[in-house]
């Protein structure tokens, strides 16, 4: 766990809040906080309505149930909706503290975002949260807590949100493939999620690897038939190298969004990135075909799906482009470059000591120095651009890294000065990856992008979704020891 020992000091700082709220952070506190309005939903709105009950369960993984967090009892939730449906999600939150749904991927209302004290109120437990919005593309996303999240997202909690419509030529079967470990022993007993070795290097890794939490399942497909794959980093640390071994499999959509079709090779993607992937299911019944990671000394199996006859007989095979998204293209032309350096943190808070504000006096006396003000601790290994996010104190927000214009486009250059890979993730808006220093890129849209050590990414959007977004890794740890800050579209 990494609840900090600062409690004393927060309660104190809540009585002292106005005097932190003017000195530290354009937004204030809990208590005085506004956050940004929900949209407001067409009376003739398509509903897709559903209900989504954090609680524990107890699931069987290993060789005994074990007790884990999620929205349903038997297995990670799939909502399929169509495009042009607005989604109406009740939250309730059965667990042992607050906690929140962030729709990843997803180009939304700030205010249905997700991220407890910048876009809501936490909800605590037994309250409940209403999440309604009109996702504007098609595609393969997930929905997971904004809070805690190496704890909550650690214990399971996390759905996949796919959104309908995007296919030009139906397929004969559509699989979703929901990668991740869990950190259980045999006996199924979560061990520790949060290590602080793992925390200051690539991540603690779990051992059990599942897909759709089974080990190395066999999915069966119509033999000849036309299969949709689609594939997600849904662990907290894991790299994936995605192939696939015994057919031909064409690459469709990269986090959600159509590309041409490219014939796979491998797609290398951090957690919580996403592939689509399209093959021909082999002639022969019985015949199976390897999602494999090649990310490993010898490539891993994950999943298996195995052709059944009756054998269907279509044409050729062609790989269909999926229909297009409308995504604003940045103006290239016109963007201004912000540099986003990823950092070890210095000093607690990672921040440059001449930029930090004076000591605090709290109401009883006590001084407070800026850092722990903000709950930063020895555990803050991360920074981007040497400034760290105040762990585990939301009450208290860092201003923005940078405010973009609203209506303007910019290219952000990530350059990785730490020795460990970084799945950078940009909430609000879809990306356009344009290039890197250490390899040839296909250009494409993503929501989240892997940068490795020494490596320079240029990504390049339109600031066109105003609101405090935020940016992270997605390995969890690093978000949560201080790879984490926030971006203004105003
Ligand atoms: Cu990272």
């Amino acid at each position: 766990m990494i609840d900090r020992p600062f409690n004393r000091r927060r309660a104190l700082l809540t009585l002292g809040g106005a005097v932190l709220a003017g000195g530290l952070a354009a937004r204030g506190w809990a208590g005085g906080q506004s956050y940004p309005t929900a949209p407001a939903m067409p009376a003739d709105a398509k509903v897709f309505e559903t209900i989504l009950t954090a609680a524990p369960h107890q699931r069987l993984l290993a060789n005994a149930p074990s007790d884990i967090l999620d929205y349903a009892a038997d297995g990670p939730v799939v909502l399929r909706m169509r495009q042009g449906e607005w989604l109406r999600a009740k939250m309730i939150n059965r667990i042992h503290e607050h906690t929140s749904i962030h729709w990843h991927g997803i180009r939304l209302p700030n205010a249905m975002d997700g991220v407890p004290y910048l876009t809501q109120p936490p909800t605590e437990p037994g309250e409940s949260f209403t999440y309604q919005f009109q996702p504007p593309d098609t595609g393969t996303f997930f929905f997971h807590p904004h809070c805690n999240t190496v704890e909550q997202l650690g214990h399971g909690l996390a759905g996949i949100l796919i959104v309908e419509g995007d296919e030009a030529r139906p397929h004969d079967a559509d699989l979703v493939l929901a990668y991740r470990d869990w950190r259980i022993d045999e006996a199924g007993k979560f061990k520790p999620l949060f290590t602080e070795a793992g925390a200051a290097k690539a991540g603690t890794f779990g051992d059990h690897r599942t897909v759709n939490d089974k080990v190395q399942p066999v999915y069966q497909v119509p033999a000849g038939g036309d299969i949709r794959l689609r594939f997600l980093n849904l662990d907290m640390s894991r790299i994936v190298d995605l192939g696939v071994v015994g057919a031909d499999a064409w690459l469709i959509a990269t986090d959600g969004n159509p590309l041409p079709p490219q014939k796979l090779k491998s797609w290398r993607m951090g957690p919580a990135m996403r592939a689509d992937l399209t093959l021909r299911a082999p002639m022969t019944p019985g015949t199976r075909v390897q999602i494999v990671n090649y990310y490993a000394a010898q490539p891993l199996v994950l999943a298996e799906i195995e052709a059944t006859g009756p054998t269907l007989n279509r044409p050729p095979f062609e790989p269909a482009a999926l229909k297009p998204h409308h995504i604003p293209e940045p103006d290239l032309a016109t963007a201004e470059t912000f540099p986003l350096r990823l950092t070890a943190a210095t000093a607690p808070g990672g921040g440059n000591a001449s930029e930090l504000p004076p000591d605090l006096v709290l109401p009883d006396g006590e001084v407070l120095r800026y850092a722990d003000a903000l709950c930063l601790t020895p555990n803050t290994f991360w920074s981007f651009n040497g400034r760290s996010w105040p762990m585990q104190s939301h009450e208290v927000l860092p201003p923005p890294l940078v405010t973009f214009q609203r209506g303007r486009s910019y290219i952000i250059e990530i350059i990785n000065q730490t020795p460990h890979m970084h799945p950078i993730h940009l909430h609000g808006h879809t990306f356009k990856v344009l290039s890197s220093n250490k390899e040839e890129i296909m250009p494409h849209f993503a929501d989240t992008t892997l940068v490795a050590p020494k490596e320079r990414v240029k990504i390049a959007l339109k600031a066109d979704n105003p609101g405090d977004w935020m940016i992270h890794c997605h390995i969890i740890e690093h978000q949560d020891t201080g790879m984490m800050g926030i971006f203004r579209v105003a």
